[in-house]
């Protein structure tokens, strides 16, 4: 069982978009791809350095996909590294996608699997970041030693969320990412993606699309 997290943004926008409805998000690495599904009847999402990228219908933000219009429709999505971490974790038993926006639906599943869980942080082209690492470790804090961990990074991020907790933005402000949206004037997309249990959904990838994780899904 794979968890992946990308809290700024792609993990956060997928999450969104599902819970407004849209029916499907295709996850792929490449612009070339992404163009190709466009002009076969998907709505193109690309995003690359945070900027959205030009002749695509949307980019990267949660906002843009709380847009009625999309409910029902399949989205083709290549972001520059939430894309890449989900085509990565394919073969896992399930690929989930985690966000503060569905922690609590997330937690509430995983407390029951009766399997191994690896949380795959996106991080930023090959490098830890701080958000990831801070939902992480959010949830092995709220799985509270019901599983045992394979080194001690779970505890080193449980640990940061720990002292984080009460003020997450205040722990991510200096970060690198989170200096990046600000300067292309997307705070506001930081301060939503840190919101606790907006969603109740679950976004699976099955195959080669993301879709709501339903009761028939489930492994318990
Ligand atoms: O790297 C990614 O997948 C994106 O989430 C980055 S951004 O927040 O859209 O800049």
């Amino acid at each position: 069982m794979v968890v992946v997290i990308d809290i700024l943004r792609a993990t956060s926008s997928i999450t969104t978009a599902i819970a407004h409805g849209v029916e499907a998000i295709k996850p792929v690495e490449s612009l070339v791809e992404c163009r190709q599904l466009m002009m076969d009847g998907h709505i193109g999402a690309a995003e690359r350095g945070g900027k959205k990228v030009g002749g695509f219908e949307v980019g990267n933000s949660p906002f843009s996909y709380m847009n009625p219009e999309f409910e029902d429709k399949k989205i083709a999505m290549t972001t520059t590294n939430g894309t890449v971490t989900l085509k990565k974790s394919k073969g896992a038993l399930q690929v989930l996608v985690g966000s503060f926006l569905n922690y609590s639906a997330l937690l509430s599943y995983l407390e029951r699997l009766p399997c191994d869980v690896l949380l795959h942080c996106a991080g930023w082209k090959g490098k830890v970041n701080m958000e990831d690492t801070l939902f992480a470790g959010a949830i092995i804090y709220g799985l509270k030693q019901m599983f045992e961990y394979n080194s001690d990074a779970p505890m080193m991020a449980a640990n940061l969320y720990k002292q984080a907790k009460n003020n997450l933005k205040a722990a991510i402000e200096d970060s690198s990412h989170v200096s990046r949206l600000i300067k292309l004037g997307l705070e506001k997309d930081v301060d939503f993606c840190l919101k606790f249990d907006e969603y109740k959904v679950i976004p699976i990838l099955k195959g080669e699309y993301i879709t709501k994780l339903k009761l028939s899904d489930m492994l318990f």
